[in-house]
Parts: C-alpha cells; structure tokens; sequence
C-alpha cells in the first residue's frame, strides 16, 4: 500500500485528508473566497501534492463561509505590480485547471454559494458538481469588459449546451442552483446543510471504486469531446486494455462471485 505523506500547511486555503479524500477549501470569506496569487499559488501546490499522493483516492473542492468562490480578486488587480491580464493567466489559472483536469483523482465540488468568473471556472473543472440551494453561477467577465476565462470558454458549451452557454456568457445571466440543475451544470442540488455530508459521502463511494479505472474513465470523458465514434472505440478498447490487466479488476470480479464488498487497492 503507498505511505501518505504529511498535509502541506497554507494560509489562504484549508487542506485536510481523511479517509482517502483530501478537501481543499478556498478559505478568504471576507472576500468571498476570491482569488490572490497566495491562493492561486496554495491551490496549484494542493492539486500537485494530491496528484503525488496515491493513498488519497478522491477529492472534495469548497468555499468556506457564504461563497464558492468570486473569481479574481479585484482588489489585487489595483496594485501596480499586478501581473499582466494574459500573463496572469498563462501562469496563475491555466495551470491550475490544467492540473485539476490532470489529476487521477476525482473531485468532487462542493459548491457551497455563489461561484463567479473564474471561480466558476473552478467549478466548472470539477469531475461531479453537487450545489446547495443557495449556489449561483455566474460568468461576471462582461460586466468588467473581460472575456470568459480559466476554461469557461471550453467547459460551458459541453455542459449546457451552446445555446445556453452564449447567453450565460454574452448576457452574463446569473444561473440559481435549480436552473443549473436543470441544465445539467450540476448534477444534484442539496439542501445547504446537507452539502458537506453529501460531497463526502459521494468522494467516499469514489474513494472505495478502483482508481485507475476511475482515472482511465475521466480521461475517457474528456477525449470523448473532440473525437469521432470510431475513435472513441478505439480509445475504449485500449482503456479497457490497461483496466482489465489490473489486480482490482480481478478482486472485481472476485467479490461479485464472492457476494462480498471489493477491496480495491490501486494495482
Ligand atoms: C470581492 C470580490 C472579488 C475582491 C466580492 N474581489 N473582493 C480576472 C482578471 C485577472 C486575470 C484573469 O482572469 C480574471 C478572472 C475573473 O475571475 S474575472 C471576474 C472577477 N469576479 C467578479 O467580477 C465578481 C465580483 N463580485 C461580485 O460580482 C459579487 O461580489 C458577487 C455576485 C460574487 C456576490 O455579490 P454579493 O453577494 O452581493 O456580495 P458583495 O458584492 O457584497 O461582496 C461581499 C464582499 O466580498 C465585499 O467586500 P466588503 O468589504 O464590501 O464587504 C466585496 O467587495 C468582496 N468581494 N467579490 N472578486
């Protein structure tokens, strides 16, 4: 079994491990939890210490207080050694979308409240999306004169389609929980107390599934936007290929024939 290494410590997020799930908590409520370069920095460092962690099987993504999370903090963009739009960009958000997109681990998010500009994006690049009553979604980059960014662009056509996506991006409507629902940006909305205990129980049913398959399964997923059929046939049978010469697809099969729970271990 691989050895856990210590949780790294931060100061703008809360990051903490159990039971196989790491939950990364943007945590600056005061500022609805939008986004520095400290806490730009701390989300890259967690997704790449749990990319290196292979006991952690699955991850939950939340806000603390009343927000998902508000986006770019606008504050931060007065000061006079604020990093240029794109450059901000190339090297603060795309690599930590590319890392969530990366990571053999499922995340779950957790989306507490509202989730605005590129916070939506972070919501956006989770695996499986579960919504309080009280979460909105809401591009926000027009009213400042920016376009959509940090993935928003890709993610909203494929999830709601491009008919809703142009009028969530051009008329930068805000989305209720429940209208999300209905256009399949989340997958379930739940009351607001019952949020955490939801994410959790849904990361513990990932974090008990076998892990490569799961990770063969995002990468599926995600290659299956830009490919033919045929070529997602093929993709598959590959896929299938690695799967099947797991141990936990033997101890699969075995628990079923067995009438037991499978014990899966990553190998
Ligand atoms: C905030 C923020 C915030 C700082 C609320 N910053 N303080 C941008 C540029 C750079 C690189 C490339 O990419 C990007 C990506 C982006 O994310 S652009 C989009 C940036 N985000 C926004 O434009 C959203 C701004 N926020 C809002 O529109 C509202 O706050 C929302 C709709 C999120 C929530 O509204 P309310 O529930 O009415 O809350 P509020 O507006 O009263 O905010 C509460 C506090 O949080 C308030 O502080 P205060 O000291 O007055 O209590 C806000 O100033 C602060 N806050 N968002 N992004």
């Amino acid at each position: 079994m691989a050895k856990a290494s210590s949780p790294p410590s931060f100061d703008t997020i809360r990051y903490e491990v159990a039971e196989a799930i790491a939950t990364v908590t943007l945590d600056r409520p005061e500022s609805l939890n939008a986004l520095t370069v400290t806490l730009k920095q701390e989300l890259l460092a967690a997704f790449r210490a749990i990319a290196r962690d292979r006991t952690l099987r699955a991850v939950v993504l939340t806000g603390a207080g009343r927000a998902f999370c508000a986006g770019q903090d606008l504050k931060e963009r007065l000061q006079p050694d604020a990093a240029p739009l794109a450059v901000e960009l190339r090297e603060r958000y795309n690599p930590i979308i590319r890392a969530m997109r990366a990571l053999d681990q499922p995340i779950v998010g957790a989306i507490n409240g509202v989730a605005a500009g590129a916070g939506a994006s972070l919501a956006f690049a989770c695996d499986i999306r579960l919504a309080s009553e009280q979460a909105s979604f809401r591009l926000a980059f027009g009213r400042i004169g920016l376009v959509p960014d940090s993935g928003a662009t890709w993610f909203l056509p494929r999830l709601v389609g491009p008919a809703k996506a142009a009028e969530l991006a051009l008329l930068d409507e805000s989305l209720s929980a429940v209208d999300a629902e209905r256009f399949g940006l989340v997958a379930r909305v739940v009351p607001a107390d019952a949020l955490a205990g939801e994410a959790r129980a849904a990361a513990l049913r990932l974090a008990g599934l076998a892990p490569r398959a799961l990770a063969l399964t995002k990468r599926a997923l995600e290659r299956s936007w830009s490919v033919s059929l045929d070529a997602a046939l093929d993709d598959e049978a590959h896929r299938q290929g690695i799967a099947g010469a797991t141990q936990d697809h033997q101890e699969g099969i075995a628990a079923f024939l067995e009438k037991r729970a499978p014990r899966f271990r990553g190998d």
